[in-house]
C-alpha cells in the first residue's frame, strides 16, 4: 500500500451534531514530513463531543474527529527518520518538534510547528487535506483524526511506543490520563501534604486525583454534581467528596470552610467558566493555586476580583498536562507496563468504529469514563 492511495472506514462528522457516518474514504500516502498511521484503537474525548457540538471556535467540517488512539505506522514520507512502518505509536495532538521557539523554550511543551495547519484542518506541506470521498476533501482535526482505519500526522506528532504495550490500552495516553497526571505534576507541582480539590470527576479528574495521591496529597477533595462518581472516584485517590446540590453556600465557601481556609490546589476538570471561578476562589490566600484544564465553549470568559490574585492566589491552565508528547509519552507507556500508573482502570466501554455514535451517547451517563473503539 505504500505510495498508494487507501480506501478505509472512517467516521466523518458531517455537520455539528449531526450523528456521525461511517464512509469510505480515500486516505492519500504521506507526504515529506509526514507518516500514515493505521489507527486499531481509538477513544473519545469529551473535547471531540466539544468540538462536534459546534462549540469550537476551530471546529470545521465536514472532519474526521478523534484524538486519543494508538496504531502501527503503515508507510512513511520523504525525510522521514524516527518512526519507521511497523512502529507501535500514539498520535499526538500536541506536536513536538524540538527546534522551534516553544519546544527550545523549556517552559512549556506546547510546539509551533505544525500548530497553524492542525487547527485549520490541514496538512503544512501542501495546506491540504490527506482525506477525501471522492474527491470532495474532508477536514483533519487536532492533527490526529483517529476515528478512522488510517489517518495522516505530521511526524513531529507521533510517539513510537514500546511495542509489547496493549495498544487497546494505552490509546488512552494519547489524551485524558496524561492530561490529569501531568496537571498535578507539571503545571501545579503539588507537594506532598498538599490539600488538592478536584472539580469534575470524569477521567481527567479522576487522573488528577490519581497524580495527587502519588505525589502524596493528603487530602483530594472530589467535586461533582453526579454523586454516582463518588464511589469510583475513592479507587483512584479521592479521600472527600462534595456534592455541591446539597449546599446552599457557594461551593467555594463550602470548601474553604471544609479545609481551614482553602486547598493548597485546586483542578477544574469541566470545562465550566463559573466553576473556573468557584475553583479559583477555594483557593488558600498567599498561596493556592488553581489550574484550568477543562475547555470552555467558544465566546465564554473567565472572570474574578483581581484582588483574589492580589492576595496570593495562582490561576494558572494547561494542555496535555505540560507533557511533551513525543519525548514522554512513550515514558507514560513505560510506567504503566511497570504498573506505575492506572490505564486500564478508566476503560469503561468497548465498542467498534462502527458503533461510534452509541459511543458518544454513553460520554453523557454517569457510568462512562473512556470508552475504546477497535477500528
Ligand atoms: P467528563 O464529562 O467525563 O467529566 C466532567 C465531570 O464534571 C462529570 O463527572 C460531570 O458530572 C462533572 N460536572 C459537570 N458540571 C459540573 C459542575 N457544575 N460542578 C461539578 N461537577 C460538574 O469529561 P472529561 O473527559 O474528564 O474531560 C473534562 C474536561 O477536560 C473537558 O472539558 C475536556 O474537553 C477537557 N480536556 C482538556 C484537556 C487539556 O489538555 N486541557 C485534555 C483532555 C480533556
Ligand atoms: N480549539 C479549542 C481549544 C481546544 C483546547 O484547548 N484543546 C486542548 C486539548 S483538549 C484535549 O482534549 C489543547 O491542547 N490546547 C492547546 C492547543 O494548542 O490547542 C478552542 O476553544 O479554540
Ligand atoms: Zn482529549
Amino acid at each position: 500500500t505504500q505510495g498508494q492511495v487507501i480506501t478505509c472506514k472512517a467516521a466523518v462528522a458531517w455537520e455539528p451534531t449531526k450523528p456521525l457516518v461511517i464512509e469510505d474514504v480515500q486516505v492519500a500516502p504521506p507526504q515529506a514530513g509526514e507518516v500514515r498511521v493505521q489507527i486499531l484503537f481509538t477513544a473519545l474525548c469529551h473535547t471531540d463531543a466539544y468540538t462536534w457540538s459546534g462549540k469550537d471556535p476551530e471546529g470545521l467540517f465536514p472532519c474526521i474527529l478523534g484524538h486519543e488512539a494508538a496504531g502501527i505506522v503503515e508507510s512513511v514520507g520523504e525525510g522521514v527518520t524516527e518512526v519507521q512502518p511497523g512502529d507501535h505509536v500514539i498520535p499526538c495532538y500536541q506536536a513536538e518538534c524540538r527546534e522551534c521557539k516553544f519546544c527550545r523554550s523549556g517552559k512549556t511543551n506546547l510546539c509551533g510547528k505544525v500548530r497553524a495547519a492542525t487547527g485549520v484542518g490541514i496538512m503544512m506541506n501542501d495546506r491540504k487535506s490527506r482525506f477525501s470521498i471522492n474527491g470532495k476533501p474532508i477536514y483533519h482535526f487536532m492533527g490526529t483524526s483517529t476515528f478512522s482505519q488510517y489517518t495522516v500526522v505530521h511526524d513531529v506528532s507521533v510517539a513510537k511506543i514500546d511495542p509489547q504495550a496493549p495498544l487497546e490500552k494505552v490509546c488512552l495516553l494519547g489524551c485524558g490520563v496524561p492530561t490529569g497526571l501531568g496537571a498535578v505534576w507539571n503545571a501545579a507541582k503539588v507537594e506532598a501534604g498538599s490539600i488538592v480539590a478536584i472539580f469534575g470527576l470524569g477521567t481527567v479528574g479522576l487522573a488528577v486525583a490519581e497524580g495527587a495521591k502519588v505525589a502524596g496529597a493528603s487530602r483530594i477533595i472530589g467535586i461533582d454534581i453526579d454523586s454516582k462518581k463518588f464511589d469510583r472516584a475513592k479507587n483512584f485517590g479521592v479521600t472527600e467528596f462534595v456534592n455541591p446540590k446539597d449546599h446552599d453556600k457557594p461551593i467555594q465557601q463550602v470548601i474553604i470552610d471544609l479545609t481551614d481556609g482553602g486547598v493548597d490546589y485546586s483542578f477544574e476538570c469541566i470545562g465550566n467558566v463559573s466553576v473556573m471561578r468557584s475553583a479559583l476562589e477555594c483557593c488558600h490566600k498567599g498561596w493556592g493555586t488553581s489550574v484550568i484544564v477543562g475547555v470552555a465553549a467558544s465566546g465564554q470568559e473567565i472572570s474574578t476580583r483581581p484582588f483574589q490574585l492580589v492576595t496570593g492566589r495562582v490561576w494558572k491552565g494547561t494542555a496535555f498536562g505540560g507533557f511533551k508528547s513525543r519525548s514522554q509519552v512513550p515514558w507514560l507507556v513505560d510506567k504503566y507496563m511497570k504498573k506505575e500508573i492506572k490505564v486500564d482502570e478508566y476503560i469503561t466501554h468497548n465498542l467498534t468504529l462502527g458503533e461510534i455514535n452509541k459511543a458518544f451517547d454513553l460520554m453523557h451517563e454517569g457510568g462512562c469514563l473512556r470508552c475504546v473503539l477497535s477500528t
